[in-house]
């Protein structure tokens, strides 16, 4: 209509001055609201290893997250929240500690551990189905949303799958993906319940195809629909490269990646092994640990590739430079995952547990390219530097623990994050400035300098007592500042 308005000339150029007006258009439209208004494309991966990026060059194959990092920064010392899915989720959304938003523990069931398949009537009144995020809890979405911006999540949810609990509860316009926390990548089952929800239903709609290319298809459809027209706020979980949640060893034991994937990397010998000690099938096929490996690496090219598409979908719209990207994963890997040089893995207090590959892409925003910054940085600071890139207020009287990270992006000012904590049931954690300490269960504390040490290989609690003291008492008064806060659901008893 607008071009309409232009009186444009009728001749045989008519065509060609008309496509390029409305490139012109479409680019102007899009800066313009960029300028004020970013777009946000937040990308995470689950169970992906501090190693695994093909830049770094342990083999592993990754061309697109390496494009990020060669046009964007690359965060060597990024932590997420707890060593594992839920509440490391709910600190990323909500901006505060999984002690203080609640979800400090997993929502899950424990018996298919065991080998226990639910029918659908017990199911229905399990925790796995019945826990959730307390719905005073605001996320990014929220404040995102409330500002104009178009959300949407198209992936892993993991905070509750009750109707009060699901993604268009939480800020999301629309959402596509599993409500838990791990399927079967062609099933979406999870230990054989469905998971696979649109917006507020269940949807068993595309059984069978490699969840990967639906959540592909879906922010693509997102982007067709909503780039360079308003600006939008796009999670894009992925369950890769998660352990498959089935049943059946065979596929529990390993990632599932399509063929074409696969081939991607060297052949594999002897794909399954026979074994007495798997804990729940006597006698039990599973993959080597060469097949885990191959099958996790695959995993992670096959999202690598959907991601690519993304990019090159917002640049093909003018957009790509307007839209802040940043990738990360949501803890440490496992299985077939390297975690190198850090000590640990998935589920523990160890670096490789907590510290996490993070890339950031924004050139509009004075993001560096082709950088790596090793400030002190967790995915707490998300909410509140999401909400100052749109200009979108904080919300109102809640109490965040993260802090605007731009300026330490930019390089023009160091972290203002001098310390984070972590706690996993009788697992406590502290790092404070370089120094990090530790204490399992009942073993004595342990300390170890990050600055020299990042392997966590030589203890130092016994040459450094009173700094260990000092770490510990900086722990405990971080308990008692959760202890004290105004307690929220599922887990807390008030
Ligand atoms: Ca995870």
């Amino acid at each position: 209509m607008l071009l309409d308005s232009l009186h444009l000339p009728t001749n045989h150029h008519g065509t060609m001055i008309r496509l390029s007006l409305t490139l012109l258009l479409g680019f102007l439209l899009c800066n313009l609201s960029a300028a004020a208004r970013p777009n946000v494309l937040l990308i995470v991966s689950d169970d992906q290893g501090y190693n695994d990026l093909g830049l770094l060059g342990n083999g592993i194959l990754t061309p697109n997250l390496d494009r990020i990092a060669g046009e964007g920064t690359r965060l060597t010392n990024f932590y997420v929240t707890w060593p594992a899915c839920t509440p490391s989720r709910s600190g990323l959304l909500t901006g505060r500690y999984p002690q203080r938003n609640g979800i400090y523990d997993m929502i899950r069931n424990e018996a298919p551990d065991y080998g226990y398949r639910y029918n659908a009537e017990e199911y229905a009144v399990t925790f796995e189905r019945i826990g959730g995020m307390d719905v005073r809890e605001i996320t990014i979405a929220d404040v995102l949303k409330q500002s104009g911006y178009r959300t949407a999540i198209y992936g892993k949810w993991d905070l509750g799958s009750l109707k009060r609990f699901l993604p268009t509860s939480r800020g999301f316009d629309d959402f596509y993906g599993f409500v838990n926390t791990g399927i079967d990548y062609y099933t979406h089952e999870r230990y054989g319940v469905p998971s696979m929800f649109r917006n507020e239903s269940p949807t068993v709609e595309d059984k069978g195809t490699y969840c990967t290319y639906l959540f592909e298809r879906e922010a693509l459809r997102f982007l067709d629909q909503w780039a360079g027209k308003e600006p939008f706020f796009l999670y894009l979980p992925f369950n890769a490269p998660h352990n498959s949640s089935a049943l059946e060893p065979a596929i529990r034991s390993s990632v599932q990646a399509p063929d074409e994937f696969k081939e991607l990397y060297p052949n594999v010998d002897v794909e399954y092994r026979t074994t007495d000690k798997h804990r729940y099938a006597s006698k039990a096929t599973v993959t080597t640990p060469e097949a885990r490996r191959r099958d996790y690496r695959a995993a992670v090219t096959c999202m690598d590739a959907s991601i690519g598409k993304l990019l090159d979908r917002l640049q093909q719209k003018q957009c790509l430079d307007n839209t802040i990207v940043i990738f990360f994963s949501d803890n440490g890997g496992s299985g077939g995952a390297d975690n190198a040089p850090l000590k640990g893995r998935k589920a523990t207090m160890w670096e490789g547990g907590l510290r996490v590959p993070c890339l950031v892409r924004w050139p509009d925003g004075g993001v560096p390219a082709g950088a790596t910054n090793d400030q002190f940085l967790t995915s707490l600071e998300l909410l509140p530097s999401l909400a100052a890139a749109a200009g979108a207020p904080a919300p109102d009287g809640v109490q965040l623990d993260g802090y605007d990270w731009w300026p330490t992006l930019r390089g023009v000012q160091d972290s203002p994050r001098t310390e984070m904590f972590w706690r996993r049931r009788g697992h406590r954690a502290a790092r404070v400035g370089n120094w990090k300490w530790l204490q399992l269960d009942d073993q004595r504390g342990q300390l170890y300098d990050l600055q020299n040490d990042v392997g966590e290989s030589t203890d130092l609690s016994e040459r450094f007592p009173e700094v260990a003291r000092n770490m510990k008492q900086r722990f405990d008064r971080w308990q008692s500042q959760m202890d004290a806060s105004e307690p929220r659901g599922p887990f807390r008893d008030f």
